[in-house]
């Protein structure tokens, strides 16, 4: 008698839970179509709510047209998803993509969905797609929703192919000539060890041109306040992004076998089109790129460079460049800022070459 009314409440049990997972995805739209999605931008802020179009708030998607609206939560919101809300809302591109509580808290404006995953080319929401697993961060303890400012007007990086391609060449330096490079972590882990006992073992170094072209119709400016950026004594210059490109070296099959580092850099316009007068200038307060202009980090550059020093030689490889690749600016697409390259690696700068560069969008991530 006993074990059957334990079974019972087993059972019983079970069907509960199965319940709930399945109302709560329901809900939460995990698994639905979403053919019949709207979205809106919505704010407690009582001065934004006063204006007649709102530019920013945070997003909210109904799946009963109109009659009830819920809000956004999802581990991969950034501009390609903001890029997307500001496309179908016709207002520009996102200029500003978090979760957050400032225009009110999920206790007031509940999650209808979760983890939404734009590439950002989309034209509505309803098109983007879901996150494999339910977010982690989507738990109780969050008060955070999806929040996006929109902008008519947006820069657009693209990277240049030629320069990297042309620029090539491996070079082996001595450490003691590395010190500012190694200070901002542009070798290899091991190096740190290596260094201890020779100081003066050399690096092999992968270098190249990057060109990061403004193609879009407002500067690029960095995402941090200009009291905030961060002055590297060494290279004596302020950094204005932490993260505004990646090098990375993958084998034939996209396993990473040399990391290139994140590089910070100092923006600035190098080169502009006729006509066009370049004004940023690497300074204190003057960073950026203007429309029409490039910033082009060229080779001879500290740290401009892939540390090849371990990777296997006699073999072909896959070179990855990518700006931007956290999505801290604001762009118009983010398609045009990926190379992929091959690398054909030898060991010995007059056989190592890169070669066949592709314009590639961000890794979408798999
Ligand atoms: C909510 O967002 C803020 C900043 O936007 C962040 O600091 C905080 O960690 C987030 N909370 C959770 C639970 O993710
Ligand atoms: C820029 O910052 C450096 C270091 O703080 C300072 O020495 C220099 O005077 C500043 N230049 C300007 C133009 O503000
Ligand atoms: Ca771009």
């Amino acid at each position: 008698m006993e074990s059957q009314r334990l079974l019972t409440i087993v059972l019983l049990e079970l069907l509960l839970v199965l319940g709930q997972s399945w109302a709560n995805n329901n809900r939460l739209n995990l698994h639905n179509n979403y053919r019949n999605m709207l979205v809106r931008l919505n704010t407690n802020k009582v001065a934004l709510g006063g204006v007649q179009e709102l530019r920013e708030g945070l997003v909210e998607v109904s799946f009963d047209y109109g009659a009830t609206w819920g809000t956004i939560c999802s581990t991969s919101w950034s501009m390609r998803e903001g890029n997307v809300v500001c496309r179908q809302l016709g207002l520009g591109y996102a200029s500003k993509a978090t979760l957050s509580t400032e225009h009110g808290d999920n206790k007031k404006h509940p999650w209808a969905m979760v983890g939404t995953l734009c590439r950002g080319t989309e034209s509505r929401l309803a098109d983007c797609s879901r996150e494999t697993i339910y977010p982690s961060l989507c738990n109780v303890q969050n008060r955070n929703v999806s929040v996006v400012t929109c902008v008519s007007h947006s820069a657009d990086l693209e990277i240049g192919l030629a320069d990297i391609e042309k620029s090539a060449r491996l070079e082996a330096v001595p450490m003691s000539r590395l010190t500012c490079a190694m200070e901002e972590h542009c070798v290899s882990a091991d190096a740190y060890e290596i260094r201890r006992t020779q100081p003066n073992a050399a690096r092999l170094l992968l270098r190249f041109s990057v060109k990061a072209s403004n193609v879009g119709t407002a500067d690029v400016s960095p995402y941090a306040n200009y009291k905030d950026w961060v002055w590297h004594q060494c290279h004596r210059h302020y950094h204005s992004m932490n993260v505004f490109a990646t090098f990375d070296v993958y084998d034939l099959k996209y396993r990473k076998v040399a990391q290139g580092h994140k590089a910070s850099f100092c923006l600035m316009d190098t080169d502009c089109q006729p006509g066009v007068r370049a004004k940023y200038t690497c300074g204190n307060t003057t960073q950026g790129i203007s429309v029409g202009c490039a910033d082009t980090y060229t080779h001879v550059l500290d740290c401009q460079w892939v540390d090849v020093t371990r990777v296997p030689v006699n073999r072909r490889y896959i070179l990855r460049v990518a700006l931007n690749p956290e999505y801290r600016l604001g762009e118009i697409s983010f398609e045009n800022n990926g190379a992929e390259c091959l690398l054909d690696y030898t060991g010995v700068s007059s056989t190592t070459r890169i070669y066949n560069c592709k314009r590639s969008p961000l890794w979408f991530r798999k």
